[in-house]
């Protein structure tokens, strides 16, 4: 008897055999028979085959990580442990605001001590100023206005695993990526306060984690944003997420925020802020490090990262948050509710459209506007399906300059930044 298996079930059952029907070698699709394909898939059709490009990889799911970490969802998936590195699947990411237990983690070192007395945190802010400060977190709250927004939060390497050939680093998919309420402090109110010297054009961030080495005469990451990113309204200082202290894992006691911006900028555990009158060239800032080529360079190639530039605002990017990858829907269903959000750095996105038949035909989704600046938007369609078998729903989205998502991660680079492909989700109506 011949027993019909889901798209991830099968995978999870039993990989060897699904690989090997499927696969080739690693990600390349080996003149398989669309027959073959659809017995991978669990023995379903593939309503609009037809669209499938050459060569193309069915959205069938890879092993997932195990992950366990106190306070965060067990769903998280694992990319690393040495550092700490965990994204977030699409479908957990349904909420407007994304809750704390939610959000992805990125360590490039290993996790600071903690003071249990969190007000007695100390930032130091020297360099070209005036007044040099060393301000305590006690001092940061009470000195300064307080403010809170709804603000993205994206590693750089968000979308990472997309690039063909793969690029160096955590293999993300759209989990590296998250919009929680936050809380703080302006940081221009901190700056204006230690008084900016007219020399002053960049900043550089210092945090309490230690180097994974051991090594305490090396710096885990320094990395640094432009004046005119550090005075916009919404980079802060942030001591508070989702109403509560933000946690150790997040950069507590206190971190900054640059909300838009790759996530590397946005320091944990932040001890001194030095304002440079030069970009700065601390550990994260320079050779193919966050910086991705002005012209683009042949996919593969060797690059030290000539000619580059830093990457600042990440570029537009959707995903579907509702249905989930995978999911599977009784026979007879014709209509589904799909929605998700889209973001597009300092930009607001214009558009979102989706597809079911591989790009062939794209449909306009409703769209909300932000809630503030540098918040995702929501998107949401009924979205309609002939016949019963296999589909996949992408997504894309454009931004308010008319740039779209690509189908393919473009500009090529050997860490892999900036990857903004399509998102891409598995769904199977049963016959
Ligand atoms: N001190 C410190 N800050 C850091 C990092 C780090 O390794 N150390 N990682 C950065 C990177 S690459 C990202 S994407 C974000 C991730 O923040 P999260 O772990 O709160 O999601 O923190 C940034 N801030
Ligand atoms: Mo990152």
């Amino acid at each position: 008897m011949r027993r019909e298996r889901g798209l991830n079930e099968l995978y999870a059952q039993d990989p060897e055999r699904a690989d090997a029907l499927v696969w080739g070698r690693r990600g390349v699709l080996k003149g398989v028979s669309l027959a073959a394909l659809s017995a991978a898939l669990g023995g379903v059709a593939i309503p609009f085959a037809r669209f499938m490009p050459e060569g193309y990889l069915p959205v069938a799911l890879a092993a997932q990580g195990k992950f366990e970490f106190p306070g965060k969802h067990p769903g998280l998936v694992l990319l690393g442990d040495k550092p700490l590195v965990a994204e977030t699947p699409a479908h957990l990411l349904d909420d407007p605001v994304t809750p704390t237990d939610r959000l992805f983690i990125r360590n490039n070192g290993g996790i600071p001590e903690v003071p249990a007395d969190r007000d007695s945190w100390k930032i130091t802010v020297d360099g070209e100023v005036n007044n040099p400060l060393t301000l305590t977190l006690g001092e940061l709250r009470s000195r300064f206005p307080r403010v809170e927004g709804v603000f993205m939060l994206e590693c750089g390497g968000n979308g990472r695993s997309q690039f063909v050939p793969q690029a160096r680093g955590n293999p993300w998919t759209t989990g590296g990526a998250g919009c929680p309420r936050w809380a703080g402090v302006r940081l221009r109110d901190v700056l204006q306060a230690a008084g900016l010297k007219s020399s002053a054009v960049y900043t550089a961030h210092y945090g309490a984690d230690p180097h994974l080495s051991g090594d305490p005469t090396k710096v885990t990451l320094s990395r640094g944003v432009r004046l005119e990113k550090a005075m916009d309204e919404n980079s802060i200082l942030a001591f508070e997420m989702n109403g509560e202290p933000l946690p150790v894992i997040h950069g507590g006691p206190v971190r900054l925020l640059f909300p838009g911006w790759s996530g590397s900028a946005s320091h944990k555990w932040v001890t001194r802020i030095w304002i440079r009158d030069k970009e700065h060239d601390g550990q994260g800032m320079t050779g193919t490090s966050y910086r991705v080529p002005v012209a683009p360079i042949v996919p593969g190639s060797e690059s030290k990262g000539e000619g580059f530039r830093i990457l600042e605002s990440m570029p537009v990017r959707s995903i579907v948050t509702n249905p989930a990858d995978g999911t599977r829907f009784p026979a007879g269903t014709r209509e589904i509710a799909a929605r998700g959000h889209a973001w597009a750095g300092d930009l607001e996105v214009a558009e979102v459209w989706t597809s079911i038949d591989f790009g062939a035909s794209w449909q306009k989704a409703e769209l909300d506007r932000p809630v503030n600046r540098h918040a995702w938007q929501h998107w949401r369609q009924t979205v309609k399906l002939p016949t019963h078998g296999y589909y996949e729903l992408w997504v894309r989205a454009v931004d308010s300059r008319g740039v779209s998502q690509p189908f393919m991660a473009g500009n090529w680079n050997p860490q892999g930044y900036g990857g903004n492909a399509y998102h891409r989700v598995a769904l199977l109506v049963e016959a």
